[in-house]
């Protein structure tokens, strides 16, 4: 099972569905001048939803097709019908994939069958059948559907490997995932053969685990030096690391030095690495000064347990699967806990509905109320733009405008149009486009 070409990063859109408009109706029979409003409300745009696949490994296909767009809400008609809710879309991830945006962590998928709605459709506008009150018995006013939530995501899949092989460039990590498992790995006698991590299903008995051959790593690793932070992630979520000496003294480097500055690498990564079972593993027993070099490793590490092999000869490595899968029965299953992230702190935040921003032209007034509020109002009806008004009023935004500086004349953004603020009203500068 070799990965010869390793993908696990990927980038993809998603659009929810816009919710549908509402309609702007009036009744009309027989011997009855103005009926009474029945336009129904939009449907609800669909959700882009995403499911943790068991039966997928990679992101491959989600890289050929990355947009994805969920069916919009119909919009409502006359005679109170009410539009019909747009389709959900299902995007389904391999287990273990971890989903960004801009850089934060949304959520990580390692449940099999863990669901999650990466992006709302929006809601259906409301008709003018539901602004029927008694002072207003026939309202010219409609609601626009709210345009679905559409965002921008990195995935990325951690290879979930049992084991991890860890150990200078050249120690043998390679030859010996070749030989305890099918894969075919490159080999050759120089340091950082290995450029990207390979995948083996190793056996013993009964029992399989999966291996996880990656580059050398070196001093400076966990900083960025060599190829070592870029992978040393692919091994965060292995539950036992195999430690790799070169004990044959061609390298230069003496194996105790060797194994103190992996062993510090790892831990200057991240304490998960730190903590994670470790077995160390002599190499290259097949060459001649090797026991000597071993000896002293013993002495220097004082009782802790060494494995001996020669991945060449096949030496130890009977023992050696044996000792992991040994390690793997007693290791921990790993325990994924997502830690929700802290929502973000607005220097202007006044109140949940809505805060301020000072910008260099003018004032900008954001927050979830305020623009579904802005993109649900059809500014083409006055009685819609009055209520819009009347809202933002209500809320207080023109209080805090005006406490924040802003004069009459000034321009106020929301959404991608322009205001011009005038006490007790926002004059819409510009028509609002939906595809703007
Ligand atoms: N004599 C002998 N040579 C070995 C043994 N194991 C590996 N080698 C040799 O050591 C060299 C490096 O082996 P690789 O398996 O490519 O080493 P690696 O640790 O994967 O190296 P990087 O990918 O560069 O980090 C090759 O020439 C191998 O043939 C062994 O047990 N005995
Ligand atoms: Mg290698």
């Amino acid at each position: 099972m070799a990965h010869p070409s390793f993908l696990d990063k990927t980038r993809i859109y998603v659009q929810a569905g816009n919710g549908g408009n509402g309609s702007l109706s009036f009744r009309r029979e027989k011997y009855v001048e103005w009926g009474g409003p029945n336009g129904g409300n939009g449907g609800v745009g669909g959700d882009v939803i995403l499911v943790a696949d068991q039966n997928l490994t990679t992101l491959l296909d989600l890289t050929y097709r990355p947009h994805f767009t969920a069916q919009s809400g119909d919009v409502g008609r006359g005679w109170d019908k009410h539009g019909r809710a747009g389709e959900n879309l299902t995007i389904h991830v391999p287990v273990g994939t971890a989903i960004y945006e801009d850089g934060n962590l949304v959520v990580d998928m390692t449940e099999i069958g863990q669901t999650i709605v990466i992006a709302h459709g929006g809601r259906g506008g409301r008709g003018n059948a539901s602004f029927k009150s008694t002072r207003n018995t026939a309202p010219k006013i409609a609601e626009l559907g709210e345009p679905g939530e559409a965002r921008t995501l990195d995935l990325e899949l951690k290879l979930i490997a049992d084991v991890g092989l860890v150990g200078c460039p050249n120690a043998g990590k390679s030859t010996l995932l070749s030989r305890i498992s099918q894969a075919k790995p490159k080999i050759a006698d120089y340091p950082f053969t290995t450029l990207s991590p390979n995948l083996g299903v190793a056996k013993f008995g009964d029992k399989t685990f999966v291996v996880a051959d990656i580059p050398g790593l070196i001093e400076g690793a966990h900083s960025g030096k060599g190829l070592g932070t870029e992978f040393l992630r692919h091994i965060e979520r292995t539950r036992v690391l195999v430690h790799l000496l070169d004990v044959s003294g061609f390298s230069g480097q003496k194996p105790y030095k060797a194994y103190q500055s992996i062993t510090k690498e790892l831990a200057l990564y991240s304490k998960k690495l730190a903590k994670k079972p470790v077995l160390i593993v002599a190499n290259k027993m097949d060459l001649t000064d090797s026991k000597d070099e071993l000896k002293t490793l013993r002495k220097k590490l004082k009782g802790k347990k060494i494995l001996s092999i020669s991945a060449v000869t096949g030496e130890g490595l009977k023992e050696l699967t044996e000792a992991v899968v040994k390690m793997l029965e007693k290791a921990p299953k790993e325990i994924d806990v997502v830690i929700p992230k802290a929502p973000e702190v607005h220097k202007f935040h006044f109140a949940d509905e809505f805060f301020i921003e000072k910008e260099e032209e003018g004032f900008r007034v954001k927050g979830k109320k305020v623009e579904r509020l802005f993109s649900m109002t059809n500014f083409e009806q006055p009685q819609a733009v009055t209520r819009f008004q009347n809202i933002l009023k209500k809320m207080g935004v023109e209080k805090v405008l005006e406490r924040n500086g802003v004069q009459p004349g000034d321009p106020v953004f929301i959404g991608n149009s322009e205001f011009i603020f005038e006490p007790g009203a926002f004059v819409p500068m510009r028509r609002y486009h939906r595809d703007d």
